[in-house]
């Protein structure tokens, strides 16, 4: 099913989401409505706060060399937390719930990933590149932030300006 996905500037993206503590049928057919909802808006990664579920999970599906998603090569992460970040890298991002605004922001390049599967089970991964980045931006959804509060003043009210205009021309709804 697919889901509704709320948008900037929706107050709801700005509550803290909680820990996941049961693992259950419900968590899964979360999952699954996620994936489809994702996949139909085009996007790479969705956090549960997005469809209005303030729970610390969030699911990932970097395109391969030919720019397919396949969906057995979809992440689905919960609880997680970042180990290790090095460097610094600057990506083009974009947000499903900020649709049509793109800007540079500033990411870790690397990281250790510590997260929990869809059954509970520990795991642990090594992000680099667009998966690092889309992982540290998802994460930011799971305590109220979007990208654009990344932003430098002068970028952030260019942004605001663009998408109010855009909001009244009422081009996403
Ligand atoms: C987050 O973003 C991300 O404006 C996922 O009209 C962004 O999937 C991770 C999208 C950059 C890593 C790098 C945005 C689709 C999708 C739009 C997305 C739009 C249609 C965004
Ligand atoms: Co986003």
């Amino acid at each position: 099913m697919k889901l509704q996905i709320i948008t900037y500037p929706d107050k709801l993206l700005k509550a803290h989401s909680k820990k996941v503590v049961t693992f259950d049928d419900q968590l899964h057919t979360l999952l699954e409505n996620m994936f489809e909802t994702m996949i139909e808006s085009n996007g790479i990664g969705l956090a549960a706060i997005q469809v209005s579920h303030p729970v610390r999970a969030l699911i990932l599906c970097i395109p391969d060399e030919e720019g397919n998603q396949l969906k057995e090569n979809t992440l689905e992460i919960i609880n997680p937390v970042i180990h290790n970040p090095q460097g610094a890298t600057i990506y083009q991002e974009g947000c499903l719930s900020v649709p049509g605004f793109y800007e540079d922001i500033e990411r870790f390049e690397s990281l250790t990933l510590h997260y929990h599967d869809r059954h509970g089970n520990e795991s642990t991964l090594e992000a680099n590149e667009l998966l690092a980045i889309a992982i540290q931006h998802e994460m930011d959804h799971l305590e109220g932030k979007l990208f654009i509060e990344r932003l430098s003043y002068n970028r952030r009210k260019k942004f605001e300006k663009e998408y109010k205009r855009a909001l009244k021309e009422k081009k996403y709804s």
